[in-house]
């Protein structure tokens, strides 16, 4: 059965692989799973087509059959436990995976978010100065935390898992803000992350998405 996923139609990044539908096609290219994608136009969202999938109105989604998820760590974790590839076979290296997969989008993820969605969305606020060294320090302290967890490993607990596919894709949205240049083992590791055939079979399908949506291909 193909799955299906949601990506938006004319992403905000412009293809650079920061929506969250970028971790899920890497997934499905890690373990080989041919997939179909739904374009949405963003508004859309709110639809109640798409309400029914999502309830808070975001993107991806992913349908199997009569199995819809979204949240795109869920997402990956189902396609990492129903293929072989993603997850050690050892129930203990297991479980230590999906507790990367939970540190990047619960621990990690948040800090990194806020930062960038205030760069973002809240420069022209006055007190946008003031609160700027407090998300600064808040997002290098978890960065220099997992830094020094990584050290000098390729991947974060033995080989490349889950784990490392989604806190490779929570640190790779951050990278054209210039916070990794200060921890360069952590450039490294989503270096060695966006060198992996499968993330690049995924970015090229999600800007082949936007340059033909915006006219361009
Ligand atoms: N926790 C959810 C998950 O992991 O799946 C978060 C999903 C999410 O935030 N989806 C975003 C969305 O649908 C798209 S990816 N937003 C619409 C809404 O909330 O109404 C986030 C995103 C959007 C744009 C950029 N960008 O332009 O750089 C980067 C990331």
């Amino acid at each position: 059965m193909t799955p299906i996923l949601t990506a938006f139609k004319l992403s905000p990044d412009r293809g650079r692989g920061l929506a969250r539908d970028m971790r899920v096609r890497w997934a499905l290219e890690e373990v080989s799973q041919s997939y179909e994608v739904r374009l949405v136009p963003f508004g859309e969202t709110r639809e109640p087509g798409h309400l029914a999938l999502h309830p808070f109105g975001q993107i991806p989604t992913y349908e199997e059959g009569d199995l819809a998820l979204f949240e795109s760590g869920a997402i990956v974790l189902h396609i990492a436990e129903g293929h072989s590839g993603l997850l050690p076979a050892d129930a203990k290296g297991r479980a230590r995976a999906i507790t990367w997969m939970f540190a990047a989008v619960n621990t990690v993820e948040p800090p990194l978010v806020e930062r960038g969605m205030a760069a973002l969305l809240e420069r022209d606020q006055p007190w946008f100065a003031q609160r700027q060294p407090l998300l600064d320090e808040r997002a290098h302290k978890r960065l220099s935390e997992l830094s020094r967890r990584l050290g000098d490993a390729e991947w974060l607990d033995g080989a490349f898992s889950a784990g490392d596919l989604m806190m490779i894709g929570v640190l790779f949205r951050s990278k054209g803000s210039g916070i990794l240049d200060d921890y360069p083992n952590l450039a490294a590791y989503v270096a060695r992350g966006e060198a992996r055939p499968a993330f690049q079979r995924a970015f090229e399908a999600q800007l082949a998405v936007f340059t033909a949506a915006s006219g361009g291909g």
